[in-house]
């Protein structure tokens, strides 16, 4: 009965209380981010008609593209989590340095990390977009944490999770015990437990990678590709299907509700880089959703959730979804160092190319 559903708040104060302990911080902190997930959603609905003219997007700290809709995003989450005195920081994708939390306000046990609006590239053509967080313990002690108190590994995570501005929006989170999907009604304003438990299967015939860095790839990651396009006929006795929608969000949703591979692989496309998404509010969270619903989450070599962070918003290869192929890729790799696979070294235009016209 939809009706009977437990709202995000009731989940989680009786999910605290399953695990033994009732973190009336936690739990309070966690409504802050479900509140300004909420204002965001209301943001990118309104926005077709809040057009922004041209001239105001500008580069973020990564030198990325920043649209008006990531700087609103990142007040919002700003706003509503600096108050309630369970943080003492916050690191977002928008900014280069740690927020303080304003004087005035009580500083609290906890650190968040997140990325206001992932997948902005997507907002003008009214795609899915989605914000991703990390909750963490501040050392004990800091009241103004430094950015070498914001770089844990990501098994230090106490709690993860995204939201998703789609069709419908919805919020999934974990707290260390499973993985849970709340929808938004937006009849009573409150998002609603849907899908409890959440499980991706460990195997599955679609994975999601960008295409057009196929010349840059690591021959591992050629390999696995050029065997699922391959198809039936090739090594995997098996069709596999392709997506790519460039939202890292909707990609994840969609490997927890059907299950597959999602790639950013290490590629030559710029050495300076060793990947595209950033590790603290983008790799990490999913990558402790991901596990928590049984799948797996590696760079290709290492398990994401154990890289020691150098830097705030340093980048990572990642590898993430069901538990098979991200172990398939895996010993691809290891396959690849110990110099016993060299099949794929060569472009993939040549003559086993995955583009090949005859
Ligand atoms: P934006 O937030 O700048 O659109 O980046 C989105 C993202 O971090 C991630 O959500 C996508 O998977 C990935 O980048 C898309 O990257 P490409 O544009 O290189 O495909």
């Amino acid at each position: 009965m939809p009706h009977r559903r437990a709202t995000f708040s009731k989940f989680i104060i009786e999910n605290m209380r399953r695990q033994g302990g009732q973190d009336a911080d936690l739990a309070s902190l966690l409504n802050d981010v479900m509140t300004a997930c909420k204002l965001i959603a209301a943001a990118v609905s309104r926005n077709p008609l809040d057009t922004v003219g041209p001239g105001a997007t500008v580069p973020n700290v990564q030198g990325e593209e920043q649209k008006p809709l990531d700087r609103i995003a990142n007040e919002i989450m700003l706003e509503a989590c600096e108050y309630g005195g369970q943080l003492c920081g916050m690191v977002s994708e928008e900014m280069e340095h740690p927020a303080r939390i304003p004087d005035g306000y009580p500083r609290g046990r906890y650190l968040l990390v997140f990325d206001p609006l992932d997948g902005s590239s997507n907002i003008d053509i009214n795609m899915t977009v989605g914000t991703i967080f990390s909750v963490l313990r501040a050392p004990v002690g800091v009241t103004e944490p430094t950015t070498a108190d914001f770089l844990q590994p990501g098994t230090a995570q106490v709690a993860a999770g995204y939201a998703l501005y789609g069709p419908v929006s919805m919020l999934v989170v974990t707290l260390g015990d499973g993985v849970h999907g709340f929808t938004l009604n937006r009849d009573i304003g409150a998002y609603t437990l849907t899908h409890p438990n959440m499980k991706i299967p460990p195997s599955a015939n679609e994975f999601a990678i960008n295409a057009s860095n196929a010349r840059h790839w690591e021959p591992p990651v050629r390999r696995y590709v050029e065997e699922c396009v391959e198809g039936k006929a090739g090594p995997r006795g098996a069709d596999f299907n392709m997506r790519w929608i460039a939202s890292m969000v909707a990609e994840v949703h969609r490997i927890l509700i059907r299950g597959g591979l999602f790639m950013y692989p290490r590629d030559t496309k710029d050495v300076s880089r060793p990947g595209r998404l950033r590790l603290m509010y983008e790799a990490n969270p999913m990558a402790m959703l991901v596990e928590q619903a049984g799948g797996a989450a590696s760079t290709g070599r290492l398990r994401i959730l154990g890289i020691a962070p150098t830097d705030i918003h340093q980048r990572v290869p990642v590898v993430l979804g069901s538990r098979d192929e991200v172990e398939r890729l895996v010993n691809y790799h290891a396959a690849y160092d110990r110099g016993e696979d060299t099949r794929f070294e060569a472009p993939l235009f040549n003559a086993r190319s995955l583009f090949r016209s005859a």
